[in-house]
């Protein structure tokens, strides 16, 4: 079994937006990889850079001229070596100089490459015997905000967790079919709705947040109710997009209200209370770790979750943790560049008891790579929305695991 890289080779291709990103092939003595970068429209500020100079060319060339010749020759199975190397060829700390989503394609592949030489599913590769639980999916099935265009809600998405679910395949299916009753019942709220959908296959209908979470609930309790067990609801309010840093406050379009950060703070617990929400993504723009640690403490039973707050970042998970600023984060690979940066992310939020929630971009291709970091790094949700081909993808790669695990597959036990 020989993980030794031979040659690697970069491409551009097409994401679900329709636009270009990069995908990495590693090939070694016995395997190959092959992994390709998703991109975000909600960016967090603090997030390394995706492509050198914004072009997907110049990435493609810094395979080819910078990281090839140094990786080929090494063995695919050093990965916290060849993750610190992507760093140090990189030589800055936001990865402009080769890309963090050249990082993440390269970094990814190594992997698979590594798992391919061994005969071993990536999970398996990566988390050993011991790693069997499948997470509870969170999906988007109601969105606006940048993934929409024209007058859908404000906030970005309204999710459904199936937290009762007693298999993954049980959970996915749940959240398929408050999709699809969601669908019905957007019509008796918006009677021009002719179906549209935003970036990750969400409804993307002409509402207010308050009547996108009443259809929402009513969707979920109707689900629940046929399949037995609790479908919840869930937010990513991504509230960087409505914050106005001159004004100071968060700006509603849709909805036609201004709330002041005090004022937020008072709308979201409300909501958590009114909707009985179990998950609450970016309440506050990405610098308030303050309002983030006053919700936290104000309520309880519902995941206050970091993406543009922490992006996948140790030191500012470090700083919420000390806070208590939140009590869940947002995992996401290309955030940080490698998979070495975001698994130590995810241990150390594990050890502060933090929710480590993986996730997927709303641009994104089919590959299914997260849901294997999902099993291996031990996350207990993965968001990766609902409907569409390249969300499909890895719903699908989680029903397969399922079904390899057998009998030894678990589903998570969430105390928060
Ligand atoms: C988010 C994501 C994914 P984007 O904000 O959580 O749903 O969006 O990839 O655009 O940052
Ligand atoms: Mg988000």
């Amino acid at each position: 079994m020989s993980t030794i890289i031979e040659d690697i080779v970069a491409r551009k291709v097409l994401n679900s937006r329709g636009d270009e990103t990069i995908e990495v092939d590693v090939i070694t003595v016995d395997g190959v990889g092959r992994a390709s970068a998703p991109s975000g429209a909600s960016r967090g500020k603090a997030e390394v850079v995706p492509f050198p100079n914004g072009s997907v060319d110049e990435a493609v060339k810094r395979v080819e001229e910078v990281i090839a010749p140094e990786l080929i020759g090494l063995s695919a199975d050093e990965q916290e070596e060849i993750d610190g190397l992507l760093h140090d060829l990189d030589g800055t700390d936001d990865f402009s100089e080769i890309g963090g989503n050249t990082a993440y394609a390269v970094s990814l592949a190594v992997a698979e490459a590594a798992a391919n030489s061994y005969g071993l599913p990536l999970f398996q590769y990566l988390g050993g015997y011991v790693a069997r639980e499948l997470p509870y999916p969170l999906g988007n099935v109601l969105g606006g905000g940048k993934h929409a265009l024209g007058k859908a809600p404000d906030i970005q998405e309204f999710l459904v967790l199936s937290i009762g679910a007693p298999t993954f395949a049980e959970a996915a299916r749940a959240n398929v079919l408050v999709h699809k009753r969601l669908g019905r019942i957007i019509k008796r709220f918006d009677a021009n709705f002719t179906g549209g959908k935003g970036d990750e296959g969400a409804w993307a209908p002409n509402l207010t947040s308050g009547e996108a979470l009443e259809a929402l609930t009513e969707a979920c309790e109707a689900i629940s109710g046929e399949v037995g067990f609790e479908c919840r609801v869930g937010l990513d309010v991504a509230a960087s997009s409505l914050w106005n840093p001159e004004k100071k406050e968060y700006t509603y379009v849709r909805d036609g209200v201004k709330r002041d950060p005090g004022e937020q703070l008072e709308y979201i617990k409300e909501l958590i209370e009114k909707y009985r929400l179990i998950y609450v993504e970016d309440p506050f723009h990405e610098e308030d770790f303050e309002s983030f640690k006053e919700l936290t403490r104000r309520v309880r039973g519902c995941l206050i979750c970091g993406d543009d707050l922490f992006v996948t970042n140790s030191e500012r998970l470090c700083r919420g943790i000390e806070m208590c600023a939140g009590n869940s984060i947002i995992i996401k690979v290309n955030q940080v560049g490698t998979l070495t940066d975001a698994w130590r992310t995810t241990e150390t939020a594990k050890k502060a008891r933090y929710i480590p929630v993986i996730s997927h971009r709303s641009g994104e291709t089919t590959a299914f790579h997260i849901a294997h970091l999902a099993v291996a790094f031990g996350c207990p949700i993965i968001k990766t929305g609902v409907m569409g081909g390249e969300r499909a993808a890895k719903i699908n790669e989680l029903i397969r695991i399922e079904e390899m695990l057998g009998n030894r597959a678990r589903m998570p036990k969430l105390t928060f």
